[in-house]
């Protein structure tokens, strides 16, 4: 199989959480992968809400573009919300993937049913929107919140990893699931430990999108042109915005 290139992107302007997510990502990637972990220079330094996520959104698309320009072969949106996924594959010519929606395509084929930990409530409604819009509601128990901001996953203090193992013992006894759903990328590098000590899959979104997205690359399917994801029809666009479309349809 040839190498491929995808990157990983932090929606956030965190260099830490960006930092937290590569070092899993390379783990899983081995050498068949190179990995370009970004995050954006400007914007929300963590994504909470419906507000983080608009503004994380032109971020993520100015990054698929210079990705792509880099030689890029296919991105990982890494964040739980999986904010501007539809936009990103309109944009993008390799395969887009989030993290939330791999987690719980992943989760299904191990598990009838699942929950979530999340960080804050307000993401569990996120989260929830998700599993609707996703097509997994009837395959999700429960969605729980550490009840911590997402930034607290990078305090140093482990406050919010063990709020996380907490929960995670909680559903496996509460829940009636066979596999646990990490709900915030910053949480990625708790997975593998988890998974031994509860003896029950704990599946990491940023693990799943890298497996899933080589799996795709090695197969050569990609992002479908056909319909609805087709590039943004040229019309002329101004601002910043122009950086998120590829040269053919910018003035
Ligand atoms: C997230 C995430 O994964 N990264 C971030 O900034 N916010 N979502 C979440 N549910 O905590």
């Amino acid at each position: 199989m040839p190498r491929h290139r995808i990157q990983l992107i932090n929606p956030n302007t965190s260099q830490a959480m960006t930092e937290t997510m590569a070092i899993t990502a390379r783990k899983i990637a081995g050498s068949r992968l190179d990995i370009d972990a970004v995050c954006p220079d400007e914007g929300v330094p963590s994504i909470e809400g419906h507000f983080d996520e608009a503004v994380a959104t032109l971020g993520i698309l100015q990054q698929i573009r210079a990705g792509e320009d880099r030689g890029v072969q296919g991105h990982i949106i890494a964040c739980f919300g999986d904010p501007g996924l539809l936009a990103a594959r309109e944009v993008a010519t390799g395969p887009v993937l989030g993290i939330a929606e791999a987690a719980m395509h992943m989760a299904s084929l191990v598990a009838t049913r699942f929950s979530i930990v999340t960080t804050l409530p307000r993401t569990v409604i996120i989260a929830r929107h998700l599993l609707h819009h996703y097509g997994f509601h009837d395959h999700c128990a429960a969605v729980h919140a550490i009840d911590l901001p997402v930034l607290s996953l990078e305090d140093g203090s482990g406050t919010a990893q063990q709020k996380v193992r907490e929960y995670c013992l909680r559903a496996k006894e509460q829940d009636n699931v066979g596999a646990i759903i990490l709900g915030c990328g910053g949480m990625a590098d708790l997975a593998t430990q988890l998974s031994d000590e509860l003896q029950m899959p704990i599946i990491d979104g940023v693990s799943a999108a890298v497996t899933l997205l080589e799996s795709l690359l090695n197969l050569g399917i990609t992002t479908s042109k056909w319909g609805d994801l087709d590039f943004p029809r040229n019309k002329g666009i101004s601002g910043p915005y122009a950086a998120c479309l590829p040269s053919s349809l910018t003035p």
